[in-house]
């Protein structure tokens, strides 16, 4: 579907109107001429930075480290500072609140994540974060207090499969928190660790309406923007992802005395499988993408055939049906691979979210904020997943993108320009401004 038609379909939806794809009637900021100190954030940002600094000029502040605590602790000084009243809840996500002048309306909630993949860069997460505290603190610099109440978010382990977030919508299972993270943590541990309450997991979670709107300022960790020179990209819709641990099961047995006919090695058959997924994806029309992003092989010796693989399958689309119709090919191929070289894959689900679209009424009001602060944009779709896809489902939602610099992130190399920085920052601003004075929030 063309981007005109998708967002006219978008407004139908929700019983809006439009006139050449724009949906009418957007709501203005209160303080259209206020703007965020910019030079903080960046220096935060720097700050930040610190805790988990990796030797390539990235972190690694994966979730539940050591690493994960100090700069969660760090950054909530900052929302102190900032005059927020801070608190983890039972999940261990961070939240700051302050107080609207209406206590009948439901929170808008703005924020992002401070987790990092291993060896990962210093913008993912961190500038949503960071910009929703400096929001906070120009609203306290203009004197100026909402009608609705303000929600800052700081998601526990984005990284790990949006974990805090889908504690808010309930389904963080029993069987959730026995899953490893990449700290070496289960996620029940992890959230002890953090201070959040597994007896009390349940009571985090929100029912829809009960917040009036979500937005979520992020790196594009695309190459649009970039490439295109535009200042602000308009998230129409986050990918769904699907995400396995396989195992595959061969035979370990001596790699000089075993002729090449009777192996049954598990990590030829994966070396097989992994190209296999790459046919699979490539093979249909669309931006589909499948990955296989982790290997490992035992037992892991020169001179012995590996007996055991344990990897994992990543298949992301916007259309659920396409990722599960992809992996039902992927297995269905991977079980011939299996039979040809005598070993089995077996499947234990990691990570699973469903695709969220944004709401055209919020999207709007992004395009109207950045506009007033004559800044370009594109509507795009998010490749990535975020905490916004859940967010989706409580309340209105709707994200803002900036430039990264040669489209890279997940890596060290990850880079957006300060002043980038500052006009996402100034658009949160703004569009907070605007849905605050919203007749529909
Ligand atoms: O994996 C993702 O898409 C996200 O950045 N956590
Ligand atoms: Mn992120
Ligand atoms: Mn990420």
């Amino acid at each position: 579907m063309n981007r005109r038609r998708f967002t006219r379909n978008l407004a139908a939806a929700i019983g809006g109107f439009s006139i050449g794809g724009r949906v009418r009637d957007v709501a203005v900021s209160a303080a259209p001429s206020l703007r965020v100190e910019g030079d903080r954030i960046n220096r935060h940002l720097v700050e930040l930075s610190a805790f988990g600094r990796n030797p390539y000029g990235g972190v690694s502040r994966v979730a539940y480290s050591e690493f994960d605590r100090q700069g969660r602790a760090w950054a909530m000084g900052v929302m102190r500072e900032a005059g927020l009243t801070v608190q983890v809840d039972a999940a261990g996500n961070i939240f700051g609140r302050r107080a609207g002048s209406n206590p009948a309306l439901k929170p808008i909630v703005f924020g992002s994540h401070i987790d990092s993949v291993p060896d990962g860069g210093n913008y993912d997460g961190d500038v949503g974060s960071l910009s929703a505290i400096e929001v906070a603190r120009t609203l306290n610099r203009g004197n100026l207090v909402t009608k609705h109440p303000l929600e800052i978010v700081i998601f526990q382990n984005e990284e790990g499969g949006t974990v805090g977030s889908r504690a808010l919508v309930g389904e963080v299972t029993p069987a959730d928190l026995a899953i490893k993270a990449n700290s070496g943590k289960t996620l029940g541990e992890g959230i002890t660790f953090l201070g959040g309450d597994l007896e009390k997991l349940p009571t985090v979670r929100r029912a829809p309406g009960d917040v009036a709107a979500y937005v979520e300022l992020h790196i594009e960790q695309g190459g649009n923007l970039d490439r295109e020179k535009l200042d602000i990209g308009v998230v129409e819709g986050i990918v769904g992802i699907g995400q396995w641990e396989v195992t595959a099961e061969g035979f370990a047995n001596h790699a000089g005395t075993t002729a090449m006919s009777d192996r049954r090695d598990s990590l030829l058959a994966t070396a097989r499988y992994i190209d296999m997924v790459n046919r699979v994806v490539t093979g249909t029309p669309g931006r589909q993408v499948g990955t296989v992003g982790r290997v490992q092989a035992f037992p892991g010796a020169p001179n012995v055939i590996p007996g055991k693989v344990v990897f994992t399958l990543e298949i992301r689309d916007l259309d659920a049906a396409k990722v599960d119709a992809l992996s039902a090919r992927v297995r269905a191929e991977g079980e011939a691979i299996g039979k040809a070289s005598g070993v089995t894959f077996s499947y234990a689900p990691l990570h699973h979210s469903r695709p969220a679209v944004c709401d055209p009424r919020v999207m709007q009001t992004i395009e109207g904020a950045a506009r007033g602060l004559t800044l370009t944009t594109r509507h795009l779709p998010s490749g990535a997943g975020h905490d916004a896809q859940h967010m989706a489902r409580l309340g209105p939602t709707g994200m803002i993108f900036v430039p990264s610099v040669g489209g890279i992130s997940h890596a060290p190399k990850e880079f957006t320009k300060p002043e980038d920085v500052v006009n996402g920052a100034n658009v949160l601003l703004q569009t907070i401004l605007a849905l605050d004075e919203a007749a529909w929030t």
